[in-house]
């Protein structure tokens, strides 16, 4: 198996943010109060026969909020009430963005970059150990999925290093074919885009290594945590809302998170 970073449409540059630049976003996340999201809601109920399950891990948007139980942005059929407008990104991610941005532009061929197409919205994933009634339970994994925002996605990593696979699914009964995987050190950047990485094959984070790095104030509730990952997407502008523009039960579905958001974010509190 290849390494990452001798593929076409596939950048991994293990040293990418620097020292300082580290220090000022965790310094930024320390004002950030992660959440715990459901899977479903009332509007949006799980399968027949399942429950509704927590997320494996807190989280946080920047940019635009998709939040777990509107299914996320999904073209060509899930594009409205997906992505609801949220916070800025602080200067020191928006200046890492736009450098981003650019490197895409050289690197990757224009028929893999939309028109328009530019990082709006940033998820931020918390992965460690969860306190699950006094026993840490590892989680930090993320299962095989497809980021359906279009165009390349870009990512970077602080904390314990995690094993990132593209695999090609064989569905749930049997096990996916890792086609490449690579490690994601801390302060890496990975950007992925083009057919092969976006549309045909999945992507998953295996595990994360566990040698005794946690972070430190980062407001993350009932969670240990020894991994950070920003995924850097794209979502055209007219398929992200203001919350007080969705519809009503879409509303009161997302009331609790948006609630709790408020007790911490100006921005948020300008929401509702
Ligand atoms: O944590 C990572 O490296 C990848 C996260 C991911 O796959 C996602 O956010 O869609």
């Amino acid at each position: 198996m290849r390494n990452l970073s001798q593929y076409q449409n596939l950048i991994y540059l293990p040293n990418y943010v620097s020292k300082n630049q580290k220090n000022e976003i965790l310094k930024y996340l320390s004002t950030l109060y992660p959440i715990w999201e459901m899977r479903f809601s009332n509007s949006n109920p799980p399968p027949a026969g399942e429950p509704n399950r927590q997320l494996l891990r807190p989280v946080y948007w920047l940019g635009n909020w998709q939040f777990a139980c509107l299914n996320y942005y999904h073209p060509p059929q899930g594009l409205q009430n997906r992505c609801v407008l949220g916070e800025e990104y602080p200067n020191v991610l928006a200046r890492m963005v736009y450098e981003i941005e650019q490197m895409v532009h050289q690197k990757f061929s224009p028929k893999d970059i939309p028109d328009r197409w530019h990082l709006n919205t940033c998820l931020i994933n918390y992965y460690g150990n969860k306190n699950v009634n006094g026993e840490m339970v590892d989680c930090a994994r993320v299962g095989e999925h497809k980021d359906f925002e279009p165009g390349p996605v870009a990512s970077i990593s602080f904390g314990e290093r995690a094993l990132f696979q593209f695999v090609k699914s064989a569905g749930k009964s049997q096990k996916s074919e890792v086609i490449l995987q690579q490690w994601l050190d801390d302060c890496s950047l990975q950007i992925f885009g083009g057919d092969k990485f976006k549309k045909q094959l999945f992507h998953r984070v295996q595990r994360v290594e566990e040698k005794g790095g946690v972070f430190e104030n980062l407001n993350t509730e009932d969670f240990q945590t020894r991994r950070i990952n920003f995924t850097f997407r794209f979502v055209p502008d007219e398929h992200i809302k203001p919350f007080r523009k969705l519809p009503e039960n879409l509303r009161a579905d997302l009331g609790s998170y948006v609630e709790a958001l408020a007790t911490k974010s100006d921005y948020w509190r300008s929401q509702i």
